[in-house]
């Protein structure tokens, strides 16, 4: 039985490390094996891209440059991490994916949603997330809780405007998507944030099994 592919998204500060452990603590109490990994990264060369995709440098980096380095590390990171693991039935929870490249280098930067559909196409074929987690919250407070963590990287140099666009771009995803995608309100205490993550991957669990 093949394993299933739950992800999770949101603009900057909203909170998917800190939900990932319980995430992870859920999957665990239900028996389940799994790997959790991120994107950009998951394996030795693609976290090597993201070091270069995230370093804040003096040259501009072209937005092809960046669209394609960013399928680049996910073209290894599937090859290596995402299907073998899927194949042998370990589920797998991974800290962003492709709809990170559509809210982000889509939404965020204009480039087409053609376009990256076409990439989507070449490096995953057919192969979608089976649950995305999208944790909404308000740019402002998700820039501050960002910003009283650590220093800035290249994306979060960016204007609130950028986010702006980027938490435009994950929430018509949702729209559009809405088998797929579960917006959490990340605005509300974490206890209660959990209790809907809860909620979420409980109500999956029970229709994945249903159509075993
Ligand atoms: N990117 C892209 O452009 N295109 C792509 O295709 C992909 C990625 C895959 C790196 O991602 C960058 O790559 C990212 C998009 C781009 N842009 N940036 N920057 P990343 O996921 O590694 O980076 P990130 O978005 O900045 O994630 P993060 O910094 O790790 O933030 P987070 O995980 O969402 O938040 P957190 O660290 O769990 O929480 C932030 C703080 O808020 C922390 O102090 C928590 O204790 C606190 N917090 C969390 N939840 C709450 C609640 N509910 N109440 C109060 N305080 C809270």
């Amino acid at each position: 039985m093949r394993g299933k592919f739950i992800t999770i998204e949101g603009t900057e500060g909203v909170g998917k490390t800190t939900n990932i452990q319980y995430i992870q603590d859920w999957l665990q109490a239900k028996g389940l094996s799994f790997v959790a990994t991120r994107e950009p990264g998951g394996t030795p060369l693609a976290e090597q891209i993201r070091d270069l995709l995230l370093a804040p440098r003096e040259e501009l980096v072209c937005n092809t440059a960046e669209l394609l380095l960013m399928f680049a590390g996910r073209a290894q990171h599937l090859d290596q991490v995402i299907e073998p693991n899927l194949e042998q039935g370990l589920w797998v929870l991974c800290d962003r994916f492709t709809d990170a490249t559509y809210a982000y280098q889509g939404a965020g930067r204009n480039m087409s949603d053609n376009l990256i559909a076409e990439l989507e196409t070449i490096v995953q074929g057919d192969l979608r997330p089976d649950l995305t987690l999208i944790l909404d919250v308000p740019v402002e407070l998700g820039l501050k809780r960002a910003s009283d963590r650590s220093e800035p990287d290249r994306f979060e140099q960016e204007k609130t405007a950028f986010f702006q666009s980027v938490r435009n771009g994950y929430l018509r995803i949702a729209q559009q998507d809405p088998e797929r995608c579960v917006v959490i309100d990340a605005s509300q205490s974490l206890a209660s944030v959990q209790h809907d993550i809860q909620t979420a991957l409980e109500a999956f669990w029970l229709a994945s099994r249903d159509t075993e």
